[in-house]
């Protein structure tokens, strides 16, 4: 299928959910929580043609990254990414969602708000896969309030990999005190399995992929922003030191 088809299945399932149960738990959900599985988002067709695009970028354009950061409380990231520019550089499909207007407004159905594109590029998309046993994308929150996470690969919940978040904490970079967050909250952990997509609040839960046990995860992560990051003077170190060539 071309990306002009492609996009055209999208069109067909978002017109088939509006006002559905699936979208009303969603949205309510995700204003609850700060978090909700939406795998009905997109058909099977477009899922399939995100997951090879993501696998190619992956196998030819991925960098493996071992660090730890000091803004998210040296938190560790062990893994390998695609970052945006070669994605932009080599992918057809993933460019064309991510600029997808319906795709922004199905996405603002769940958040109850505008959901804008990320106005710093570098931050659009991203593509992460864990591998090795200890791979993790470690607690952190990020710039922008969205993301939509497409889970194309993730072993069984037993091996590590899904996904845990404390809701409604603050970051701030000079002085992260991550444990400080921990205190009389309670983390909640989300099971992910292959071809899920979920919709988080990015901003403002602290986040981590639980460190893998052995098998293998692979994600692609769209960023957006909501008007009121438009306002803010962001900073960008985590994403700029992790996304950095080597
Ligand atoms: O891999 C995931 O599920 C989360 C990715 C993430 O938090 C990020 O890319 O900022
Ligand atoms: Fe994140």
């Amino acid at each position: 299928m071309n990306t002009t088809a492609l996009l055209a299945a999208l069109t067909e399932r978002f017109s088939a959910l509006a006002e559905t149960a699936e979208l009303v738990r969603a949205s309510r959900e995700f204003r609850e929580s700060g978090f909700t599985t939406i795998g009905f988002l997109a058909p099977d067709t477009v899922k399939a043609a995100v997951r090879a695009e993501a696998e190619a970028l992956i196998t030819a354009h991925g960098i493996r990254r071992e660090l730890r950061l000091a803004e998210t409380g040296h938190t560790p990231r062990r893994m390998r990414n695609t970052r945006r520019s070669e994605i932009h550089r080599h992918g057809t499909v993933i460019p064309a969602l991510y600029e997808s207007e319906e795709l922004r407004h199905a996405v603002a159905a769940i958040a109850g708000e505008p959901v804008l594109r990320c106005p710093y590029e570098p931050e659009q998309f991203v593509i992460t896969e864990l591998t090795a046993s200890g791979d993790t994308h470690g607690w952190h929150w990020d710039d922008y309030s969205f993301a939509l996470v497409w889970v194309l690969d993730c072993p069984p919940v037993e091996e590590g990999g899904f996904v845990q978040y404390v809701p409604n904490t603050v970051w701030n970079k000079e002085n992260p005190r991550l444990h400080s967050q921990f205190i009389g909250r309670s983390i909640i952990s989300a099971e992910l399995r292959p071809d899920d997509l979920y919709l988080m609040r990015t901003d403002t839960s602290l986040h981590r992929v639980y460190p893998l046990r052995s098998g293998r995860r692979l994600i692609l992560n769209m960023a957006y922003a909501a008007h009121r990051d438009l306002d803010k003077t962001l900073s960008h170190e985590t994403m700029d030191t992790l996304w950095a060539p080597s």
